[in-house]
C-alpha cells in the first residue's frame, strides 16, 4: 500500500524539524495567548514564548499533567471559544475526574488524515473493509478509527465493542478484511468465534489493528497465529488526539512510528523529568504542534517506552517509539520489585499451556504486598487432578519468581473465570487500598 501521505512521513530530518519548530511556536504563541493555565505556567517558569527560538528550548517549557486537567475540569484548558468546538470526548475517568478533550472542525479533520495514515501503514487501502470493534462513545477509539477509514476512502462496519455472536455473523457475511479493536477484546471475538464453529482461516482478514491497552510480542504471536492475520499495535490517549498519535508499520511491526508532523515526542526520566536519551526507557511525553481546541504542551502520559531514530525500511523517517510496556501508575510494586502486568503476561504466555486470559490481585497481608496470578486453563486441564494442578502453578510461579524476581500465588482458573471487557481489560485488582 502506498504511504498516504508520503511527503510529510518520508521527509528528511532537516525538513522536519523545521516545521515541527514552526509549528511550535505558532502552537506556544496561542496557548500563551488564550490558556491561562499555560500563561500561569510560563510565567511561574520566567519564560516567554519568544524564548522558544530552537527545539531544543522546548526543554525549558514546564510539564503538563493529568492532574492539571483535572484541575481545569471541564473546559478551562480549551485555546479556542466553545462556538469553534465541534466535537467532546473524555477519558474513561476511572481514577477521579475524567479529562474532557475537545475539537475544531480542523482538528477532526487532522485527526481523520492521522488514522488514514494510521491504517494505511497497517497495510489498509481504499478497496478494504473495516471491522471496528473499538467502543463508539466519549472513547476515541471508535469514532477515531470511523473517520479515518473513511477519510482513507475504506468501506467502515461501525460495530464498536460487544454484541460478540453478531460481530462473528458480521465477519462471516460482510468479509471484512481489516479488524480493529483492544486485543484483550480481539481475544475474546476469537474465543466467541471458536464456540460458534467459526475458523478465522475461513475469514478474510489480511491486518488487525490493535491497541488501547498493552500487549506483548507472545500476545502478538498469539493473536496472529489464531486470527490468520498481522498484527500491528497502534497507540494514542485522548490528551494528545486519540488513536492516531503513532502505529506500526506492516513491513517492520517493529516500533510505533510517531507522527512527528503533528507531536514532538520526548522520553523523560519519571522521577526527576529530565530528558533521556535515544534508547533509554522512561515516560513518554507529547507536545502536540497542529491541534486548535486543546493543544497540549509537554504532557506527561505516565506511559514507558524508549525512541528509535533509525531509519526504516518502510521508508518512513519518523521515530519508533517502542511497544509501551505499561503506565508507571500499572506499575505493581511487590515487596520493593518493580513489576508491569505486561511482564506477567510475557511469562505466561511462555508457559504454552496457559490460556491467554489473565488478572493479578494485590493485597497486603501482614504489612506485607502480595501477589496472586489468576490465570485461565484449558477444561480438559482443568479437570486434571488437584496435584497436576499445583505442580502446574508451582511451575509457573517459579518461572515467575526466575523471570521477574518477584514472588507471586498462582491460580490456575476454569474458562471464562475472568471477566471478558468489551474494551480495555482489567489486569489488576488492588485491594490494598480498600
Ligand atoms: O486508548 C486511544 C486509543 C484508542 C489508542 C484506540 C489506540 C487505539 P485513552 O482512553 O485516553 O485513549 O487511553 C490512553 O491507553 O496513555 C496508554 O496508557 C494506553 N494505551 C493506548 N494505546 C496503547 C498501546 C486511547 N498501543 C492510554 N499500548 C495511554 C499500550 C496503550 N498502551
Amino acid at each position: 500500500m502506498p504511504i498516504f501521505n508520503i511527503d510529510f512521513e518520508t521527509m528528511p530530518r532537516e525538513g522536519l524539524s523545521a516545521i515541527q519548530l514552526r509549528r511550535l511556536q505558532t502552537t506556544i504563541d496561542r496557548v500563551y495567548a488564550t490558556v491561562p493555565f499555560y500563561k500561569k505556567s510560563f510565567d511561574a517558569a520566567g519564560i516567554t514564548p519568544a524564548d522558544i527560538k530552537s527545539l531544543d528550548d522546548l526543554e525549558k517549557i514546564p510539564f503538563t499533567t493529568k492532574q492539571d486537567l483535572r484541575d481545569n475540569y471541564p473546559y478551562d484548558m480549551f485555546a479556542v471559544p466553545m462556538e469553534q468546538v465541534v466535537r467532546i470526548h473524555a477519558s474513561s475517568g476511572t481514577t477521579g475526574r475524567p479529562t474532557v478533550v475537545g475539537y475544531t472542525r480542523r482538528d477532526i479533520e487532522s485527526w481523520a488524515e492521522l488514522m488514514a495514515r494510521s491504517l494505511s501503514a497497517a497495510g489498509a487501502g481504499s478497496g478494504d473493509i473495516i471491522h471496528n470493534a473499538f467502543g463508539y462513545g466519549l472513547f476515541t477509539g471508535g469514532l477515531g478509527a470511523h473517520y479515518g477509514a473513511e477519510r482513507l476512502g475504506a468501506s467502515v462496519i461501525p460495530v464498536s465493542g460487544g454484541n460478540t455472536r453478531r460481530q462473528i455473523t458480521i465477519m462471516k457475511d460482510f468479509k471484512p478484511t481489516i479488524l480493529c479493536g483492544t486485543p484483550s477484546y480481539i481475544l475474546h471475538l476469537a474465543e466467541v468465534a471458536d464456540e460458534m464453529g467459526v475458523d478465522f482461516k475461513d475469514l478474510f482478514f489480511k491486518a488487525g489493528i490493535f491497541g488501547a491497552e498493552p500487549w506483548t510480542e507472545s500476545m502478538r504471536i498469539e493473536l496472529e497465529t489464531k486470527l490468520h492475520l498481522k498484527a500491528v499495535d497502534i497507540y494514542g490517549l485522548s490528551e494528545v488526539i486519540g488513536p492516531g498519535v503513532s502505529i506500526e508499520c506492516h513491513e517492520e511491526q517493529k516500533g510505533l512510528h510517531v507522527f512527528e508532523d503533528h507531536f514532538i515526542v520526548e522520553i523523560i526520566d519519571p522521577e526527576t523529568g529530565e530528558t533521556l536519551p535515544h534508547g533509554t526507557p522512561g515516560e513518554l511525553v507529547f507536545t502536540s504542534i497542529t491541534k486548535e481546541a486543546f493543544p497540549v504542551i509537554r504532557y506527561r502520559t505516565r506511559d514507558i517506552s524508549s525512541l528509535d531514530p533509525t531509519p526504516c525500511t518502510c521508508g518512513r523517517t519518523h521515530i519508533r517509539m517502542s511497544k509501551p510496556a505499561g503506565r508507571t501508575d500499572d506499575m505493581l510494586i511487590i515487596r520493593g520489585v518493580n513489576v508491569f502486568p505486561s511482564q506477567i503476561e510475557s511469562v505466561l504466555m511462555e508457559s504454552k499451556k496457559t490460556l491467554p486470559h489473565y488478572q493479578l490481585e494485590v493485597d497486603r497481608k501482614d504489612n506485607l504486598d502480595t501477589l496472586t496470578v489468576k490465570v485461565e486453563i484449558d477444561e480438559g486441564l482443568f479437570s486434571d487432578d488437584i496435584k497436576t494442578l499445583q505442580i502446574m502453578e508451582n511451575k509457573i510461579a517459579m518461572d515467575i519468581k526466575e523471570t521477574l524476581g518477584v514472588s507471586a500465588k498462582v491460580r490456575l482458573v476454569e474458562p471464562k473465570a475472568i471477566e471478558r471487557s468489551q474494551g480495555k481489560a482489567v489486569r489488576v485488582i488492588d485491594k490494598r487500598n480498600v
